[in-house]
């Protein structure tokens, strides 16, 4: 069922503690945690606790705690004194998505080029 942990899936891993992460912050509806192959000084995630493949499934089905992401976002960025920084929602595997659950890139710390590669 939509939202529902999946077995194969290493975020929902993560939300359950079974695989360990750097957490940052955590809420009711949403983990925080450092990138484990970081592309900036900053470099967390931010996922929602329920599965969704990727974010727009998620603020199709659950648009609060797609809210929730996009707050913790900015929260992340502000507790690591980033006052720019850079969201991103890779969406599909030709834009680089490789992790099927939803999850924000908060990337700060240093300049960051436009456009993105
Ligand atoms: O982003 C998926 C991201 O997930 C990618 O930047 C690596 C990161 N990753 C993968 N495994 C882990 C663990 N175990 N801890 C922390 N971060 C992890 P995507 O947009 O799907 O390419």
């Amino acid at each position: 069922m939509a939202g529902e942990p999946q077995a194969d899936c290493l975020f929902c891993k993560i939300v359950a503690g079974d695989v360990p992460a750097t957490v940052v912050r955590e809420t009711d509806t949403t983990v925080a945690f450092r990138d484990i192959n970081p592309q900036a000084p900053t470099h967390i995630l931010v996922i929602p606790k329920v599965h969704h493949p990727d974010a727009a499934s998620l603020a199709a089905a659950e648009p609060q705690i797609a809210a929730d992401v996009l707050k913790e976002a900015a929260e992340v960025a502000a507790q690591e004194q980033a006052t720019s920084y850079r969201i991103v929602f890779n969406t599909g595997s030709g834009a680089g998505q490789t992790v099927f659950h939803a999850h924000a890139h908060v990337l700060g710390g240093r300049g960051l080029q436009w456009p993105p590669g």
